[in-house]
């Protein structure tokens, strides 16, 4: 049920899109600062109507609430990769307002991108603890909003596969450009820090080696696929999209750590290249998403090293480009 009504905020959202594509003037307007983040994040104190009582805007100090100052801190790592990086004013290129609800429901173990906004369960804590813990869940669930904006890549199969991917591949450039780290520094994992304690896991992915992020009595083995050859065809997970994720996430990881150096600087803008593009179909297979990246490799930096990188990368998990 909450998934029906996800989907139909999202599509809400999709439709509103479409009466604003084509007013540049209104997108203008809501340019009242641009290059600062409008951040709001508001708490749902156990309960599921959104977005829920306001408890921190914009410029406010800490409150006494740690969930509440994660999520606002999240937003705002995300808003400066965005606009450092890729020159992005926030989530719609616009400077959208990015707003987060925290304390959804009670011993909610997700969080998910409404089509409007952030939102993060606390979890039971038996299998996971707060989803606002891992800046690159933050990271993701944006990251999510930026894909509705662009590529809005089908949230089933290989696209939603891709989509998934992309979140993935977004928070943990969040996560790395936090901590300033390098592709060989980093530990490639989504979500370290969330699972509680008496899971046997380290995270919920890895995209370093996917299939390896946990394996647990409660939660089962981690079912992700690094290659082709182990691409699991199934009707669950809207076709898999948590799943098959782990091949376009591997891909990420080879070409940004044979580059070396920040993953966000050349891996991470090819990747954000193709998201924003144009040119990547909603219906897109990896092969499609594929070949874009190694265009905008060529497009980008030319015949060196970041189109060797990105073909090879491809190459190795078994998607041809
Ligand atoms: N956390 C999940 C996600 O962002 C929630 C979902 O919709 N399956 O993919
Ligand atoms: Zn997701």
């Amino acid at each position: 049920a909450r998934r029906t009504l996800r989907r139909d905020a999202y599509e809400r959202t999709q439709r509103r899109l479409t009466t604003v594509v084509g007013a540049p003037a209104v997108a203008a307007l809501a340019e009242a600062e641009p290059g600062k983040p409008r951040r709001t994040v508001y708490d749902a104190r156990h309960r599921t109507d959104l977005p829920g009582t306001k408890v921190r805007g914009e410029g406010d100090a800490p409150g006494r609430d740690a969930t509440v100052n994660r999520a606002y801190a999240g937003l705002g790592a995300t808003f400066e990769l965005l606009l450092k990086a890729y020159s992005r004013d926030s989530i719609d290129g616009h400077g959208l307002p990015m707003d987060a609800t925290v304390h959804y429901d009670e011993d909610y173990n997700n969080a998910f991108w409404n089509g409007e906004q952030m939102v993060f369960g606390d979890g039971d804590g038996e299998i996971f603890l707060d989803f606002t813990i891992p800046v690159d869940v933050i990271g993701h669930e944006l990251a999510h909003g930026v894909t509705q904006y662009t590529a809005n890549l089908d949230y089933f199969g290989q696209s939603g596969a891709l989509n998934e991917s992309v979140s993935d591949v977004f928070g943990a450039l969040i996560k790395q450009y936090t901590l300033g780290q390098t592709a060989e520094e980093a530990d490639w994992l989504i979500g370290a820090g969330l699972l509680a304690p008496r899971v046997t896991g380290r995270a919920l992915r890895s995209m370093k080696e996917p299939g390896t992020a946990y394996d647990d009595d409660v939660l089962g083995k981690d079912p992700q696929p690094a290659t082709m050859d182990d691409y699991v065809r199934t009707g669950r997970d809207n076709g898999g999209v948590h799943i098959n994720s782990g091949i376009p996430n591997h891909a990420f990881y080879l070409a940004a750590t044979t580059l070396g150096g920040h993953a966000w600087e050349r891996a991470g803008q090819v990747w954000y290249d193709v998201l924003t593009g144009g040119e990547l179909e909603q219906d897109a297979r990896f092969t499609d998403f594929a070949t874009l990246t190694v265009k905008a490799a060529r497009a980008r930096y030319g015949e060196g090293e970041e189109l060797r990188a990105v073909s090879k990368a491809w190459e190795r998990v078994g998607v041809r480009t």
